[in-house]
C-alpha cells in the first residue's frame, strides 16, 4: 500500500509509504490523490494530517520514473497541490527527515507546517537538472519573499528545520513527534479561516527593483553555473512568480521544464545523480559486496604527515565527529599544521552555529590530539598515511605504524598513485592495508578513491568505503595500479594541452576552450594551482627528464614517442604557477590566484617553436576539446579493459566529483556516449594514423569493439569485455 489513511477522532492521518524515500511515483501519486479526496468528502473528518512512513515525509517526484520528455508526473503532483490547497478542512503536512522537490511543494500547499527538529527541507530539482515544477517556484516566493526563495531554489540548498523556522517556511519545530504535534494543531484549527493559509492566493511581497534585481541574478548564475540551464530556468520561473497570476506562474513552469529536457542536461544530470548513488555498491567477483560485507564501526583514527592533505583529512574526520590524534615530524611542522587545522575547524563551527547546530569544537576543536609520538597511535582503529610521495618514506611508515597498532588495525594511504601492494606487503597484515585518496581540499572535495590493493580483505573495503560516506565523500572503488583512475586519465590529457601549445595554442587559448565546454579550470590554470614542480619531479623520477635522460635524446622525443618539454622547461625557471607568482601565467603576487596572460610566455612559445621548426596553425576550441577530451576518453576505455574501474559510470562519479567536468555533461564516458563512439573511434584513429608516436591517441580495444557491434548504451559496455582482467 503506497498510502495509507487512519483516523484519530476527527482528523484523518494519510500517509505515504514508498520506501526508501517515499518518492512520488505514478501509484503514489494516484493513491494519495484518490486518499485525499476521500479524507476530504468523509463528514467525520474535519482535519487532516499528511506524513510520510519510517521517518521521511517525502524526497519529490520519483526520479527513477523520468524518461526523457514525459512530464505527466508532475503535472500530477500539482493536481494533488491544487486539492489539498482548495481543501475547506485543515491540512497539515508533518514533515520528518526530508520534505525536498516535489515533498516540500507537497507541504507548501497544505495549510501549516510541522517539522521535527532533524528535518531538513529543500527544493533541489535544480541539481538533477530541472526546476521545481509543481508549483514550488511559484508558492515558495509568496510566502518568504523573493531573495531567500531564490536562494533556495537556484542552489536546490538543503535547508535545516530550525533555519526554516526562521525563513517562515514552517510554522512549528518540535523535538518529538513531528506526526502527533500535527495531529495535535489540526485539532487546534480546526473551524478557523484558513484564506491567508492558501499560498496561491497571496501576492507576492517585495520592496526591490524586480527588474535589477533578476538582472543581476541572471548575471550571477550564468557565471556561477556557467553553462548551466537549470539555474536559469529556475530564476525565470520565480520571476514569472512576481509578473503572471499564480496559474499562469504554474503553466510557466511547465514550459520552461519542457525546455531543459531538450537540452539533454536532464538526462546527464539525472544520471549522475543515480551513478553515484551505484558507485556505494561495490561488489568484488567472488560475490562479496556492499550488502553482504559488514563494515567495522570506526571511532579514533590517526592522520600521519599534516601537509596540504593531512589537514583537510583531519578536518573532515573531526567535522564527522570522529576522533583523531594528528601526527607530524618535527616540532615545526607539527605546529604549522595544528595552526592550519584549528584555522579549518574554526570555520566549520561556525558554519555549524550558522545553521543553528551546536558545534561539539570547543573553540574550533574537536576531538583532534597533536602529537610527534607515535606510541600514542596504539589503539587507534585506523591510520591514514599522508606523507610526502615517496615510495622509501611511505614503506618505512607502513612497517613502523604496523608493528605499534592494534591487530585489527587498518592501514590506509592517501597515496596519489604509488603501488599499494608495495606498500602493504612491508606490514604484517597486508590484508587490511587500502588507497584511500583524497583530493585537494579534502575537507572540501567530495571524491575519494578507496584503492584496493590485490591483499585487501572486503572488510578493509567495507570498511573505507563506509568511514567515506561518513565524511559525505562519494567514495568509489577502484583498483591498484600507476596513478588509479581520474589522475590515469589525466595524464594524456595534460601531455595533449603541451602539445597544442608546441602546435600552435597559447595556454590561455586552450583553457579557454576547455572552461567554455564546462570544466571548472582549464589544465593550465590546474597546473599553476597545484605546482609544476609536482609534476617535474614525478617526471624525473621516471626518468623522464632531468640527468637521467640519455644523452643524445632528441628534445621532444622519448622512447621514441613525442614528449613536449615545455612544462620542465618553466620549472628550470622557476616558474612552478602560483606560489611562484608565475607559471604558465603571471599572478600578481607570490601565491597570488589572479593568473592574467603572460607575454614573456607567448614570445618563450615562439622561440621555442622557431628553435624546433614547428609549423604552427591555427587551432579552434573544437580541435582543442577533441584532441584534450578524446584521449581522456580513450583512457577511461582502457581502465575499464584492464578492470581497474568496474563501470563507466564510476568514472563519470570521479570525473564529476573530483576534476571539476561539467555535471551536466553526465561525465567523460557519458560525453562519449552521447557524441556518438564512432565519431570519438574514428577522430582518435585518424589522428593516431597521424601522429603515430602519440601512443595514448591509438582507439582502445573496448572502443573499437563497441563501435564494432553497434554501440550498445553504456549500461552493456562491461559485458562486452566479460570477466577479463577485473583485478577488483
Ligand atoms: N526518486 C527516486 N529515488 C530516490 C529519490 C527520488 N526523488 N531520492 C532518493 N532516491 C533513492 C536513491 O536513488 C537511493 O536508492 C535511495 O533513495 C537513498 O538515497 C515535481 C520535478 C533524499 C537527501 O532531487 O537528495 O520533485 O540506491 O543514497 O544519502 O518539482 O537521495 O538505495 O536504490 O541518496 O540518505 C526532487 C533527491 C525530485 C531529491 C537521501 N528531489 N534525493 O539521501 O540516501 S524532482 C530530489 C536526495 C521533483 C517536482 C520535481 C537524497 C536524499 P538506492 P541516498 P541519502
Ligand atoms: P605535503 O608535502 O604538503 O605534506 C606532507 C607532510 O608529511 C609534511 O607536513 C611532512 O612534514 C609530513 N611528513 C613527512 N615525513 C613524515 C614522517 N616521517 N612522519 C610524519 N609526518 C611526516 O604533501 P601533500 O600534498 O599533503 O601530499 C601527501 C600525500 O597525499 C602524498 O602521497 C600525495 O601524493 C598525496 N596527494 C596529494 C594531493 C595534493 O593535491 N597535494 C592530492 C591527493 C593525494
Amino acid at each position: 500500500m503506497e498510502v495509507t489513511r487512519y483516523q484519530s477522532h476527527a482528523v484523518s492521518v494519510i500517509e505515504i509509504n514508498h520506501p526508501p524515500v517515499n518518492a512520488l511515483s505514478s501509484l503514489v501519486c494516484q493513491a494519495l490523490f484518490k486518499e485525499f479526496v476521500e479524507a476530504s468528502k468523509d463528514p467525520s473528518v474535519e482535519a487532516i494530517v499528511l506524513c510520510g512512513a519510517n521517518g521521511k515525509f517525502c524526497a519529490g517526484a520519483d526520479i527513477r520514473e523520468f524518461k526523457s520528455t514525459s512530464l505527466m508526473k508532475t503535472i500530477s503532483i500539482e493536481d494533488i497541490n491544487g486539492n489539498i490547497e482548495s481543501c475547506k478542512k485543515p491540512v497539515v503536512a508533518a514533515i520528518e527527515g526530508v520534505a525536498l522537490g516535489g515533498g516540500l511543494e507537497l507541504a507548501l500547499s497544505c495549510h501549516y507546517r510541522v517539522a521535527h527538529i532533524k528535518a531538513i527541507v529543500g527544493l533541489p530539482e535544480v541539481l538533477i537538472g530541472i526546476l521545481p515544477a509543481a508549483g514550488g517556484t511559484q508558492r515558495l516566493p509568496r510566502l518568504i519573499g523573493i531573495p531567500a526563495a531564490l536562494d533556495m531554489i537556484v542552489r536546490g540548498r538543503h535547508v535545516p528545520a530550525t533555519e526554516a523556522f526562521q525563513l517562515g517556511i514552517v510554522d512549528q519545530v518540535v523535538q518529538t513527534n513531528a506526526i502527533d504535534a500535527a495531529v495535535h494543531l489540526a485539532r487546534e484549527i480546526i473551524g478557523k479561516p484558513l484564506d491567508n493559509r492558501r499560498l496561491s492566493t497571496l501576492p507576492v511581497q517585495y520592496n526591490i527593483n524586480i527588474e535589477d534585481f533578476f538582472d543581476n541574478a541572471l548575471k550571477k548564475a550564468k557565471i556561477q553555473f556557467f553553462g548551466a540551464q537549470a539555474p536559469l530556468a529556475c530564476i525565470e520561473a520565480v520571476k514569472a512568480s512576481v509578473e503572471l497570476p499564480f496559474y499562469q506562474g504554474l503553466k510557466k513552469e511547465q514550459e520552461l521544464i519542457a525546455s531543459l529536457v531538450t537540452t539533454g542536461q536532464p538526462q546527464a544530470q539525472q544520471y549522475a545523480f543515480f551513478s553515484e548513488r551505484n558507485a556505494g555498491k561495490w561488489t568484488l567477483p567472488s560475490g562479496e559486496g556492499w550488502d553482504n560485507v559488514s563494515p567495522k564501526i570506526i571511532k579514533t583514527t590517526a592522520v600521519i604527515g599534516l601537509g596540504t592533505m593531512g589537514r583537510g583529512i583531519v578536518t573532515s574526520l573531526s567535522k564527522a565527529n570522529i576522533s583523531v590524534i594528528a601526527l607530524e615530524q618535527d616540532e615545526k611542522q607539527l605546529n604549522q599544521g595544528k595552526k592550519a587545522v584549528i584555522s579549518l575547524l574554526e570555520k566549520e563551527a561556525e558554519k555549524l552555529n550558522k545553521q543553528g547546530k551546536s558545534s561539539s569544537f570547543a573553540n574550533g576543536l574537536g576531538p583532534v590530539h597533536f602529537t610527534l609520538d607515535f606510541g600514542e597511535i596504539r589503539n587507534v582503529d585506523l591510520v591514514i598515511e599522508a606523507v610526502y610521495e615517496n615510495m622509501g618514506l611511505k614503506k618505512k611508515i607502513f612497517q613502523k605504524i604496523s608493528k605499534i597498532l592494534k591487530p585489527d588495525a587498518f592501514l590506509c594511504t592517501n597515496t596519489s598513485g604509488l603501488d599499494i601492494d608495495e606498500i602493504a606487503s612491508v606490514t604484517n597484515r597486508p590484508q587490511n592495508v587500502i588507497g584511500m585518496h583524497f583530493f585537494s581540499p579534502a575537507n572540501i572535495m567530495r571524491l575519494l578513491e578507496v584503492v584496493r590493493g590485490c591483499y585487501t580483505s572486503p572488510i578493509t573495503i567495507a570498511t573505507t568505503m563506509s568511514l567515506g560516506k561518513t565524511l559525505g565523500k562519494v567514495a568509489v572503488l577502484v583498483g591498484n595500479c600507476p596513478l588509479f583512475v581520474g589522475n590515469r586519465m589525466l595524464l594524456p590529457y595534460v601531455e595533449q594541452a603541451g602539445y597544442l601549445l608546441e602546435d600552435g595554442c597559447n595556454p590561455e587559448d586552450v583553457d579557454n576552450a576547455l572552461e567554455h565546454f564546462g570544466f571548472a579550470m582549464g589544465p593550465f590554470c590546474m597546473m599553476d594551482l597545484a605546482g609544476l614542480d609536482v609534476g617535474w619531479r614525478s617526471r624525473m623520477e621516471k626518468g623522464l627528464t632531468g640527468d637521467r635522460v640519455p644523452t643524445g635524446t632528441p628534445a621532444r622525443q622519448r622512447q621514441g614517442n613525442r614528449y613536449c618539454p615545455i612544462a620542465d622547461m618553466l620549472c628550470e625557471l622557476g616558474r612552478f604557477g602560483q606560489k611562484a607568482g608565475m607559471g604558465w601565467y603571471k599572478y600578481e603576487k607570490l601565491g597570488g590566484r589572479k593568473a592574467s596572460p603572460d607575454p614573456w610566455i607567448r614570445d618563450f612559445l615562439e622561440k621555442y617553436r622557431n628553435t624546433h621548426q614547428i609549423k604552427s596553425h591555427v587551432i579552434n576550441s573544437e580541435e582543442i576539446i577533441q584532441r584534450c577530451l578524446y584521449v581522456l576518453i580513450n583512457a577511461g576505455f582502457k581502465i575499464l579493459e584492464d578492470g581497474i574501474a568496474t563501470s563507466p559510470e564510476d568514472i563519470d562519479v570521479i570525473y564529476n566529483n573530483g576534476y571539476g567536468w561539467p555535471k551536466y555533461r553526465g561525465g567523460p564516458m557519458y560525453y562519449a556516449a552521447t557524441t556518438g563512439l564512432a565519431k570519438v573511434y574514428e577522430t582518435l584513429d585518424r589522428n593516431y594514423k597521424a601522429n603515430p608516436d602519440i601512443p595514448s591517441m591509438k582507439p582502445t580495444f573496448l572502443l573499437r569493439k563497441l563501435v564494432a557491434v553497434g554501440e550498445p548504451p553504456l549500461k552493456e559496455w562491461k559485458t562486452q569485455l566479460g570477466n577479463l582482467n577485473n583485478k577488483l
